[in-house]
């Protein structure tokens, strides 16, 4: 049996939920291979692993894989990963979202965590719009883009998803498109090591919605973009801000040591029942 075929029998739920909801030629799929193969590679047990999501194209991946899911509410995934990392610390916690997940109706959950450094790999799959609605803009759309919920230009800058997650406090953050599969790969599998609020940004692509409005249909297009425009981070520290403008900067961005939430939690409730007993 061939290894991709070995792991399809043994991480996805091939019984009752394919096929999947995904248009073809989304990026989505790439990002869901990487991810199996950085677990797989790790040899963690899947009874070790609790994968979440919120809404969005995005947030159906955890759906096809037989690890311990749960498909949540928009933009809260990350607030059931604290629940369950604060309750059971021993299980690897990982959340995928869309950018729109992350950081439109879940910015303030994501930056928190960030800041709290809760020891959460997440994944944030950026392919510039709202995909499963209809392709309205989101935080990362391009300015002046005309989307369906922005007929005259987008009024609005986008964000950095990196940027922000490195500001807010995160231990390690990287990035990769999915036309970089194998790197793709590599970084999850560093932040999957990293204990503390490890971020991967994937510039991913939605031909559907995003790839007309910028007049690119078809997927390939789309990933020659990405490969045509991505620089690796040891080669990006030697550009300037003008030779950098529009590019994807991938590799490892962040990587640095902080305390974590649950062992901070942890110490505090040892540290009060001490006290209570005292008492
Ligand atoms: C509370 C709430 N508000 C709005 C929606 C509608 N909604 C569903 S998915 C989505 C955006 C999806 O975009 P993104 O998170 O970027 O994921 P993608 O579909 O592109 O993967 C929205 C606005 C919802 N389901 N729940
Ligand atoms: S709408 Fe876009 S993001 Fe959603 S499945 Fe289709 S191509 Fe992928």
């Amino acid at each position: 049996m061939k290894q991709s075929e070995h792991l399809i029998y043994k991480y996805l739920r091939s019984s009752k939920r394919f096929p999947h909801i995904w248009c073809p030629g989304c990026g989505i799929g790439i990002l869901l291979g990487a991810l199996i193969r950085a677990i797989d590679d790790i040899g963690y047990s899947k009874d070790d692993i609790v994968l979440i999501s919120g809404i969005g194209c995005s947030g159906r991946l955890p759906t096809y894989v037989d690890f311990n899911t749960l498909h949540t509410t928009h933009g809260r995934a990350l607030t059931f990963a604290t629940g369950i990392k604060l309750a059971r610390p021993s299980l690897k916690v990982i959340v995928v979202m869309g950018d729109g997940d992350a950081t439109a109706i879940g910015g303030n959950h994501f930056i928190h965590a960030a800041r709290r450094n809760v020891d959460v790999t997440t994944i944030v799959i950026n392919n510039q719009t709202y995909g499963m609605t209809g392709g309205q803009f989101s935080p990362t759309t391009p300015f002046g883009l005309e989307t369906s919920s922005s007929p005259y230009g987008n009024l609005e800058h986008p964000f950095d998803i990196c940027g922000l997650a490195g500001e807010a406090g995160a231990t390690f953050v990287a990035r990769s498109t999915v036309y970089h599969a194998r790197l793709l790969e590599e970084m999850i599998g560093k932040a999957l090591h990293k204990e503390g609020f490890s971020v991967v940004e994937v510039i991913s692509h939605c031909p559907t919605y995003f790839g007309r409005q910028i007049g690119m249909e078809s997927p390939v297009e789309m990933m020659k973009w990405q490969r045509d425009n991505a620089v690796r981070v040891e080669r990006a520290k030697e550009l300037g801000e003008e030779e950098l403008r529009d590019k994807i900067v991938i590799g490892v961005l962040v990587d640095r040591e902080a305390s974590t939430y649950h062992k901070e939690y942890e110490r505090l409730r040892a540290k009060s029942r001490l006290e209570d007993n005292a008492l």
